[in-house]
């Protein structure tokens, strides 16, 4: 269908633009698009013997499994601090790049993955480009929060949730309107990162160097 499509074109791109001789750790991100940036990762590394892929990090558990099941190098961050280039998807992104991730309730590893790169890569259908953050994105921003944090924080913030984390934490869907313009954006997570008990935001904030957008048409945009 169109949407498949539009992630495939979108991941098949990033990663046949992005992946090179040059680069040897790679992060692999969460949820459905990255899928179709581990197939071509696969299919080059198997076809390609000039590259030189020697770690693959992943952001969750399900990333884990990607990696090994395609075949390529499964490593840990602690042993790949540098990252030369990372892939993963968003549920929203604005005209400035930024983010909102986690909807899959993987921000926390995502965004260390995305911190430690070099290059951050995001993925997309072309639902989650944006105007402004959380109007096409309606289903809150995700914060993790540690577990005896959680009554008070939702008081604080009127959370939704919670579901459970990789790492043990909970996740409030939080609800703080559109957010137009750095600013806003930024505004919004300093007010949430400063809570007490609050892990980290799906607030991905200057982070992404380059989004790749699939359309309905089968072409893809490329944001930097
Ligand atoms: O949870 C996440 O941050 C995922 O990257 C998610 O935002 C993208 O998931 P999708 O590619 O299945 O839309």
């Amino acid at each position: 269908d169109l949407v498949e499509q539009a992630k495939k074109k979108a991941s098949y791109a990033a990663i046949d633009e992005h992946i090179n001789a040059n680069t040897h750790v790679i992060g692999i991100g969460s949820g459905s698009t990255v899928v179709y940036c581990v197939e071509r990762l696969a299919q080059r590394f198997k076809s390609e013997p000039g590259l030189k892929i020697r770690a693959c990090i992943p952001t969750s558990f399900q990333a884990n499994q990607l990696i090994l099941e395609a075949g390529l190098p499964l490593a840990e961050l602690n042993a790949h601090p540098v990252i030369d280039v990372t892939f993963d998807g968003a549920d929203e992104i604005d005209a400035s790049l930024n983010c909102i991730k986690g909807g899959g309730g993987c921000h926390l590893q995502e965004k260390l993955v995305a911190a430690a790169s070099k290059k951050f890569v995001v993925v997309a259908d072309y639902r989650k480009e944006s105007t402004a953050l959380g109007i096409q994105w309606t289903k809150g921003i995700p914060v993790e929060v540690i577990p005896m944090a959680y009554v008070t924080i939702q008081k604080k913030i009127q959370g939704l949730g919670p579901c459970v984390t990789d790492s043990g934490n909970l996740i409030l869907d939080v609800f703080l309107g559109v957010l137009t313009g750095d600013a806003a954006v930024t505004d919004a997570h300093l007010k949430l990162i400063t809570i007490p008990g609050v892990v980290e935001t799906g607030l991905f904030i200057g982070m992404a160097g380059w989004a790749y957008l699939g359309a309905a048409d089968g072409s893809v945009k490329t944001l930097t």
